[in-house]
């Protein structure tokens, strides 16, 4: 079968084609649980500091499988293999979010994808689901 090869080259990434980058306001309603925590201002700094890459996964249980990926909050307690575990050290700088419920998840998705995102499915669900 014929294939190509597609990537976003550095200019790409640089002007900002495939990245979002939120204000304030917006990052307090992303941590709005946290907003008694001490680390709450710095979280919101951190977050609006530059460009995201967001994004929607979906598949089953992904929500928890997702989680496993990604790691432990605190690097340091994420296993090697997790992304947070591999490629993190400090809390504050843990490199990737996940949403931590089904109920977070669909208020998240809400909040960074307002127009609602396309509803599709890959051709090759069944030969992955049973
Ligand atoms: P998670 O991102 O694993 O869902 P969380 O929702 O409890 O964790 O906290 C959101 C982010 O806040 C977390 O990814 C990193 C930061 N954070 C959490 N606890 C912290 C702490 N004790 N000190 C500094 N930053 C913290
Ligand atoms: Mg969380």
């Amino acid at each position: 079968m014929e294939q190509t090869f597609i990537m976003i080259k550095p200019d790409g990434v640089q002007r900002g084609l495939k990245l979002i980058t939120v204000d304030q306001s917006f990052a307090e309603k992303h941590y709005a649980d946290l907003s008694a925590k001490p680390f709450f201002n710095g979280l919101v700094e951190y977050i609006i500091s530059g460009p995201v890459v967001a994004m929607i996964w979906e598949g089953k249980n992904v929500v928890t499988t997702g989680r496993k990926i990604i790691g432990a909050t605190n690097p340091a307690e994420s296993a090697p293999g997790t992304i947070r575990g591999d490629f993190a050290i400090d809390i504050g700088r843990n490199v990737i979010h996940g949403s931590d419920s089904v109920e977070s998840a669909k208020k998240e998705i809400a909040l960074w994808f307002p127009e609602s995102p396309v509803n599709w499915q890959s051709s090759v669900h069944p030969w992955i689901y049973e």
